[in-house]
């Protein structure tokens, strides 16, 4: 029984070592990576627990995600081994747009996409307090999107990051789909931002956006405004955090780290307030390094942060 499950691809990433197009990058880091994955870890750091439902190959990759995830502290016991292979992707840094990153990715037909509704085991969910995914889950294939609904049809309380990624879907398919699960699933946490909120409701205003996705059933609404900082909405509470400004070099999985330090800290019962702050501290050190998930502070270590920094 664990507090919180995630469900989705865990990745590994091979990050440049240094900026440019991926041409002329002759040394590449690897890292464990993956939206959920690192979500799962944020959880964690914030002292509750965490499992992810997920497939990986039967090869090295695949046993370093689970090896890696159980050093972490995630709970593996979900994790199925396929036959297919493990799903990787590079990180280009720095090109064409500074201080921004892109992934490719090489992991269609990868054994994290096969996860489908059987890999969702009943107890396993319906005994979480919460249980996690995001679109990115859902682009991946048709099996990894029927896993989703299952898990939110079992769940007690569920939260939802969009991550729309283009090179995985269209935006009609993405608006559709994501639509379709928020019209269905009652989302105690939504995390967003304007990017994705134009292609599912045609707007970028977080207010304006906030009232759209209450009528669709979410409770409270993270939007994420990348280097400007995150804004919380909670029945009539609103609160901003501006992000701090510090030497970016590689902003993947900044969005994760933030959503789960804020479910953790939510689910511990803590303001909004408190939760976004310790959900920016989070990002800005995992904006700070290539890896997603190193960086994410503990509670304790966040604390200092906001006290010291
Ligand atoms: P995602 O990684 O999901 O795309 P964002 O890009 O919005 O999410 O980033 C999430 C958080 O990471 C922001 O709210 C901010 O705190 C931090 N962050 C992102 N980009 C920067 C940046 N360039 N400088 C400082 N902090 C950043
Ligand atoms: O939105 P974020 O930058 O926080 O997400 C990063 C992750 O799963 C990264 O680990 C990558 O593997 C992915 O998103 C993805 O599939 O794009
Ligand atoms: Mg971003
Ligand atoms: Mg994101």
């Amino acid at each position: 029984m664990v507090d919180v499950v995630a469900l989705g691809e865990p990745l590994i990433q091979f990050n440049s070592f240094t900026l440019g197009p991926l041409r002329f990058v002759n040394y590449f880091e690897k890292h464990i990576a993956g939206s959920e994955l690192n979500f799962c870890i944020a959880v964690i750091r914030n002292h509750l627990s965490c499992g992810l439902i997920a497939r990986v190959g039967n090869d090295e990759f695949g046993r370093n995600i689970i090896e890696y995830s159980r050093s972490q502290g995630v709970d593996v016991s979900q994790i199925k081994i396929d036959d297919s292979f493990t799903g990787i992707y590079f990180v280009q840094r720095g090109y064409p747009i500074p201080l921004k990153s892109e992934l490719i990715y090489y992991r269609k037909g990868s054994a994290g996409s096969k996860l489908s509704p059987e890999d969702v085991n009943e107890d396993y969910v319906r005994t979480a307090k919460l249980v996690h995914s995001t679109g990115i889950t859902l682009a991946i294939s048709e099996s990894a999107k029927d896993a989703v609904f299952k898990a939110f049809e079992l769940a007690k309380m569920r939260s939802f990051d969009t991550n729309i990624r283009p090179k995985l879907w269209t935006p009609e398919k993405a608006r559709e789909t994501i639509l379709k699960l928020l019209g269905k699933y009652d989302i105690e946490v939504l995390i967003t931002d304007p990017d994705d909120t134009k292609i599912l409701l045609g707007i970028t205003d977080p207010d304006e956006a906030y009232r759209k996705y209450k009528e669709l059933g979410v409770k409270t609404l993270l939007y994420k405004l990348g280097a400007k900082g995150a804004v919380v909405f909670k029945d009539n509470l609103k609160a901003f955090k501006e992000a701090y400004k510090v030497p970016v070099e590689d902003p993947t999985g900044a969005g994760d780290a933030m959503a789960g330090t804020f479910i953790s800290l939510y689910l511990q019962g803590k303001d909004l307030e408190y939760a976004l702050h310790h959900g920016i501290v989070a990002s800005t050190l995992v904006v700070m390094v290539r890896g997603d998930n190193e960086m994410t502070p503990t509670t304790e270590d966040a604390e200092r942060f906001l006290k010291e920094f």
